[in-house]
């Protein structure tokens, strides 16, 4: 990686698009209108006892599927150059294969021209997580390799459909984290006789060879298209300096960003450790398979929120034994880490559980970050923050409006993050643009509406679900009038 001052002016170039992202199923609503089929998140929402922390679903939400026009108007008006958003898989086959549902097809083509009409740049995501629910039940979903040639297919159906105006792609997001959910809770979906152990892993081995062949198939229908898919987790620093921490923090970028990134950016195949666990359980890959996941990405995408501190156990970093009794997937990925923010002097993010916070405000970290990123998988490769943001502590509980809407950690998290990332690229880093989590409050997965990554509040109480920019908005828009050229 050749490591040339490229921006010595501190200065984000003309092209740098900074943008800001949701995703289907967060924050579309209309969970059943115009024949959208239900996905495995209907089931967890509204099925599994205790599975979403304040016991809400994503049945309406921010509405955006009637609500988009505004939405993305309210988002060019502060200059904002890109949108990610997700197509539902299950609105646009809503079996998952099988027949197109022409209604979801108008609405994206919506959608898109409305980004287009008011000159912004739009980038989809094929998948974040709401798997069709037929294919659960049919053959369970990414734990088969029959969803590869349902993955491929629909993917087709979406490059067809919006590739003569969308030049920004990523076909999964953060796949380390939706295998890591594999086993799914038992009563509510089929079990298939898979060993728990094992099942993290099947879904990793279809998602390698689905993300290939949609990259394949994508590129030659649509050259000119820069197609990749998400990784995500936080910066791994050693707690100490002993070599069992270097150990430790290997272990987790080997079965975390490495279990997708090494196949796909170094070798076409699992790096040694992740071979050495699954090579009992997963056929190979053959050498054809291996051809077509290797160089499968035309960007280096990674969602980078925060940082975290790593540290072998007492015991040493064990051997990853294939421990099918485990009543979960053995944590190979983690070793031993800790969330304490002390170590690192951040400020906690509200975001999860209180017991693990896993979003610090590490910005400080952020140009080693991205320097491993480069040096370690992306290389040549441009680098795009594909998401990151903020849950101010203590939003939830507050009461007045002028209140919500000051958010002083979330802005300083998003100037601080700024600053970093032109650090790194005067240091020779490609970042080529930056996606912002979230444009605004939504459903947050297993947390419900309790944590809030919104750099606009949604008054959910009111049925009309008025929008409102907070200050971090400004923040971030800011950051591009002062450092962006003209
Ligand atoms: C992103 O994942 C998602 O892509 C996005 O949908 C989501 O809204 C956003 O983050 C904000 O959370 O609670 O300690 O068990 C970021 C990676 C993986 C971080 C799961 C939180 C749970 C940690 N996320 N993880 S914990």
């Amino acid at each position: 990686h050749p490591m040339e001052p490229k921006n010595e002016s501190w200065s984000f170039p003309k092209d740098f698009w900074w943008g800001v992202a949701g995703a289907s199923y967060q924050i579309e609503g209309a969970a059943k209108a115009d024949g959208r089929g239900p996905s495995i998140w209907d089931v967890l929402s509204h099925r599994v006892a205790g599975f979403i922390h304040d016991n809400t679903t994503a049945d309406i939400s921010d509405n955006n599927y009637y609500m988009y026009k505004q939405d993305i108007a309210r988002v060019a008006a502060l200059g904002v150059k890109a949108y990610s958003f997700t197509l539902s898989w299950s609105r646009i086959m809503p079996f998952g294969r099988g027949p197109v549902n022409e209604v979801a097809i108008a609405h994206y083509n919506d959608i898109i021209s409305t980004c287009i009409e008011y000159d912004v740049i739009p980038m989809v995501t094929l998948f974040h997580w709401d798997l069709p629910l037929a294919l659960q039940d049919t053959y369970g979903g990414w734990l088969s390799e029959n969803i590869v040639g349902d993955f491929v297919a629909y993917a087709k159906v979406a490059y067809a459909a919006f590739g003569d105006r969308v030049d920004h792609w990523f076909t999964v997001n953060e796949p380390i984290v939706f295998c890591n959910d594999y086993p799914l809770p038992a009563m509510y979906f089929k079990n298939f006789s898979i060993p728990n152990a094992h099942q993290p892993f099947l879904c990793g081995q279809s998602v390698l060879l689905s993300h290939s062949q949609a990259y394949q198939v994508g590129k030659a229908m649509m050259p000119n298209a820069t197609i990749s898919y998400k990784n995500n987790g936080g910066y791994k620093i050693p707690q100490t300096n002993s070599s069992d921490d270097a150990l430790a923090v290997q272990r987790a970028w080997d079965f975390n960003e490495g279990w997708f990134s090494d196949p796909i950016f170094l070798t076409g195949d699992y790096n040694a450790a992740v071979k050495a666990y699954v090579s009992s359980f997963l056929r190979p890959f053959t050498a054809s398979e291996k051809q077509t996941i290797l160089g499968s990405a035309d960007s280096y995408a990674h969602d980078a929120y925060t940082a975290q501190f790593y540290f072998a156990p007492d015991s040493g970093v064990q051997a990853c034994i294939d421990n099918t009794t485990h009543p979960l997937y053995p944590t190979c990925a983690n070793t031993s880490y800790t969330y304490s923010a002390q170590d690192g002097g951040w400020l906690v993010g509200a975001a999860a559980d209180p017991l693990s916070p896993w979003l610090h405000k590490a910005t400080d970290w952020l140009p080693a970050f991205l320097h491993y990123l480069a040096d370690t998988w992306a290389k040549d490769l441009p680098i795009v923050v594909s998401e990151f943001g903020f849950a101010e502590p203590f939003e939830s509980s507050k009461t007045l409006l002028q209140d919500i809407l000051y958010d002083p950690i979330r802005s300083s998290y998003f100037h601080d993050y700024m600053r970093a990332m032109l650090m790194a690229m005067s240091e020779g880093v490609n970042v080529v643009g930056c996606l912002a989590w979230s444009l605004y409050d939504n459903y947050e997965w297993a947390t419900g509406f309790s944590a809030k990554f919104g750099m606009q509040y949604v008054n959910f109480t009111d049925p009309a679900l008025p929008r409102y920019y907070k200050a971090s908005f400004f923040e971030y828009a800011r950051a591009f009038e002062i450092y962006q050229e003209k």
